[in-house]
């Protein structure tokens, strides 16, 4: 149906008519969107079978990855993309008179993750089909995902996001594979025949449903499956109240928490954790033993990946199904367990760290917490071996302490490999966050630095560069990353980096008009487009941003010629609605965008744009317009970032600290490639453990910071009769905790550095082309590679 033009258009129509009931004539563009989805899986159908075949048939090992996040954004384009079909689709539809550009527009995104760990986890699955490995991904199917932010006033408002409104168009239910995940009651324990046996009984069972999708490689035969559960009652108690159960029941799956990097600590959240990973333990060994009746070889077949803790209870939860349903004594299951199971940490923030109290544990999980309490007292026995005597230390890494377990000690105990996620994050969980677990466990420990997906990132995102990339260098970079380094011959040719302009404008008129669309605000395509977007944090440091434009609008207004060229500020940023300080500074973002857009003094030479509700599909728009990229977290904070690599991809330049995966963008540019400024992880660190900063005395000591400082508080913003209070309090009343203050010079010298640069095209141009021809290593199919070959030891199915 996809072999030609006009085979298309009528399969199109047959298919149309055959699933509304409707002509052609009078279909809406959700009729037609539907329609081309449908004709896509039906498409895909007989490769997704083929290739489930031949991962049975073919007895090679298989990973799972469980997160409680794919931030998937929409799959049409990327599917037609990935099947090779998209030039017949769009034609096609054109001489039907609609537009692929505008029905790619029907389609609500997939959010069902907060940021980075969620995308992550989508550009892994890409990567794993595009490559053939037998990978599959397992994760939760809520109804509602990442939250709908509105700004009102300059304010986040939240509304549920509804992006099953219209259905799923890729996802297949399949009823037949549901299990039942049960949840509260008691355990009774027995001896029988000489052994222990557990039984739960009273359990309240929830029914897991799983919905598959999908995930279609480029260019290969290969499509993966992920497959989200959704959580229904399972069958209804006599004399309960009915709705009341059904109600609490969907509330498992109903909302993905809005929360990045802070723990909740709610029981909803670990139902979510428990019912993900029994469900997709159970639909593991299920298939497993298709073939094999003993589970004694289990680990050379399967390898399960736990993308950082929120997954980790499938430690006791293997342990469980190998003891009590598959009769195997204490030290084979864990040998099988430990053999089985992967970790990835994804930050080192304290207050990410997850604990959930006993008494909220052990009555929900029951059977699960007798395990937990069994691998503890062996683990801290270990370690009492191993350093007689040293309390403090067997009561720093034991997983149950002070009253709750530690999520992260157990992952880390009960999990072969544990990575970080680029190399600065894996140096400080080594020596620092997690050094007492290295001591122990040195061969555990390696890093896995990110990537993103090129083909989303790069080759949907950015039609026109990817056009002239394959234009130099040939096609070859699409499945070979790191041939992007081949364009570095083109360094000194002036008609191509004249290309490279060209296209850079291109997008930066397409995202202009979209802002005018958007917020009424028109901006200056010659300005330099500098973006900051990601989820909104105190460390990501979007304050240290916006007050650096408080200070170029103060210096605007005493000298018009003070900014060399002009600058236009993007922002995009969802805050957790509970974060009361990052909902403050999206606020304070607003009221300096409204006071500068609207001062004829600056107008000309300043604009800053907050664009609300930023997700996949917004992104996929702004990355290819950015010159620069803002990358300014208080180093050691930001674990990796991906963002900085979308940048870097599509021909930005970073403007950061040496932070996450900064510092290797950094190693594979040159620092004459990218602007850095600001204290080192080393130096903070050392501050937070010794002291010695006082953001007092930069306040006092720099005339700049000072008039901005006070510009929080003196109704220098007359709407909010003083509103930032609590702003102005972090930064001096609390001492600055990420160094905001501390940074600020050097961070105004680098921006000064990039008004200068930014005067020599040649140059610049020559900057944007090294850090796209140095991107390849980013590329997800890399890191994916790595774990491949160095976790999970899983090999293509289609080689011999
Ligand atoms: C991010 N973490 C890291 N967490 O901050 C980022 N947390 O540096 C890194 O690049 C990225 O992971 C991928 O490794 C997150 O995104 C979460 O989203 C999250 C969600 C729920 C609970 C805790």
């Amino acid at each position: 149906m996809f072999s030609s033009v006009p085979k298309f258009k009528t399969a199109f129509l047959k298919k149309l008519e055959m699933m509304f009931g409707t002509s052609f004539e009078e279909s809406t563009s959700q009729e037609q969107f539907q329609t081309l989805g449908h004709m896509i899986r039906e498409y895909v159908s007989a490769d997704w079978i083929q290739t489930n075949e031949l991962y049975r048939a073919g007895a090679k090992k298989q990973v799972y990855y469980l997160s409680i996040e794919f931030l998937l954004g929409r799959l049409l384009r990327h599917n037609l993309l990935n099947l090779g079909v998209e030039e017949v689709v769009c034609k096609g539809l054109r001489e039907l008179g609609i537009e692929l550009d505008q029905l790619e527009e029907i389609e609500a995104d997939a959010g069902l993750g907060n940021g980075g760990l969620g995308r992550l986890a989508a550009c892994f699955l890409d990567s794993l089909a595009s490559l053939d490995l037998p990978g599959h991904g397992l994760g939760i199917r809520y109804k509602h995902g990442l939250f709908e932010q509105k700004i009102v006033d300059g304010y986040q408002v939240e509304l549920p996001e509804q992006w099953l409104r219209h259905g799923h168009v890729w996802e297949v239910r399949k009823t037949d594979d549901a299990v039942e995940i049960p949840f509260w009651g008691e355990i009774e324990t027995r001896m029988e025949n000489g052994r222990l046996v557990f039984r739960h009984l009273n359990a309240e069972p929830i029914m897991a449903i799983p919905y598959d999708l999908p995930v279609i490689g480029y260019h290969t035969q290969t499509v993966n499956t992920l497959r989200l559960w959704n959580a229904e009652p399972a069958r209804f108690p006599a004399h309960a109240d009915i709705f009341k159960y059904k109600k609490e029941t969907e509330s498992v799956s109903e909302f993905l928490y809005p929360d990045d990097t802070h723990d909740e600590g709610k029981i909803l959240r670990l139902k979510q954790q428990y019912f993900l990973v029994a469900a997709s333990l159970k639909a593991i060994v299920k298939s497993f033993k298709k073939k094999n009746k003993s589970l004694l070889a289990f680990q050379d077949y399967v390898s399960i990946h736990i993308n950082d803790t929120h997954p980790a209870i499938a430690v006791p939860e293997l342990m469980r199904i190998l003891m009590d349903d598959e009769g195997l004594g204490w030290d084979e299951a864990w040998r099988i367990t430990v053999q089985t199971l992967s970790y990835t940490n994804h930050t080192t923030l304290a207050e990410a760290l997850e604990r959930w109290p006993l008494r909220i544990f052990q009555p929900l999980l029951p059977r699960i917490f007798m395990i937990i309490e069994e691998i503890n007292e062996r683990f801290c026995k270990e370690v009492w071996k191993q350093y007689p005597g040293d309390w403090d230390r067997v009561e720093r890494m034991a997983v149950i302490a002070h009253g709750e377990v530690r999520m992260a000690p157990l992952a880390i105990v009960g999990s072969h490999s544990i990575n970080g996620v680029a190399k600065l994050h894996t140096e400080i969980l080594k020596n620092r966050e997690m050094n007492l677990f290295y001591q122990f466990y040195p061969e555990r420990f390696n890093n896995k630095t990110n990537g993103i997906t090129h083909r989303r990132w790069l080759l949907k995102a950015n039609p026109g560069l990817s056009g002239l990339i394959t234009d130099a260098i040939g096609p070859d970079w699409i499945g070979e990353p790191h041939k992007l380094a081949e364009l570095m011959r083109y360094n000194t040719d002036s008609v191509f980096l004249g290309k490279l302009h060209e296209i850079k404008q291109r997008n930066k008129e397409r995202l202009a008009k979209t802002i005018l669309d958007k917020t009424g605000i028109e901006i200056d395509t010659e300005s330099i487009f500098d973006v900051q977007v990601k989820r909104l944090h105190a460390y990501k440091r979007q304050l240290l941003n916006v007050l650096h434009i408080m200070h170029l609008y103060n210096e605007l207004k005493k000298d018009p010629d003070a900014l060399l060229s002009p600058r236009t500020f993007i922002f995009g940023a969802k805050a957790s609605p509970g974060y009361y300080f990052a909902k403050k500074v999206i606020k304070l973002i607003n009221s300096v965008a409204d006071k500068v857009n609207k001062d004829p003094a600056t107008k000309d030479k300043l604009k800053v744009v907050f664009l609300e509700n930023y997700r996949v599909s917004l992104a996929e728009e702004i990355f290819p317009a950015a010159d620069i990229s803002e990358q300014i977290s208080t180093a050691s904070k930001e674990a990796s970032g991906t963002g900085n690599m979308k940048f870097m991809m599509n021909g930005a330049l970073t403007l950061g600290t040496l932070d996450g995966a900064n510092v290797e963008i950094t190693e594979r540019v040159g620092r004459e490639n990218i602007f850095l400024f600001g204290l080192s992880a080393e130096e903070v660190l050392d501050y937070q453990n010794n002291g010695g900063y006082h953001s007092l005395e930069y306040y006092h000591h720099d005339a700049r910071i000072r008039e901005i400082v006070d510009q929080l508080v003196n109704g220098f913003f007359p709407d909010t009769d003083n509103h930032f209070n609590e702003v102005y309090d972090t930064l001096l009343g609390h001492n600055d905790q990420y160094f905001v203050l501390k940074d600020f010079a050097s961070y105004a010298e680098a921006h000064l550095e990039v008004s200068r640069k930014y005067l020599d095209r040649g140059k610049w141009l020559r900057m944007s082309l090294v850090n796209i021809a140095q991107s390849g290593y980013f590329s997800s199919d890399r890191t994916v590679r790595e774990y491949a070959d160095d976790i999970w030891k899983v090999h293509s199915a289609l080689k011999v």
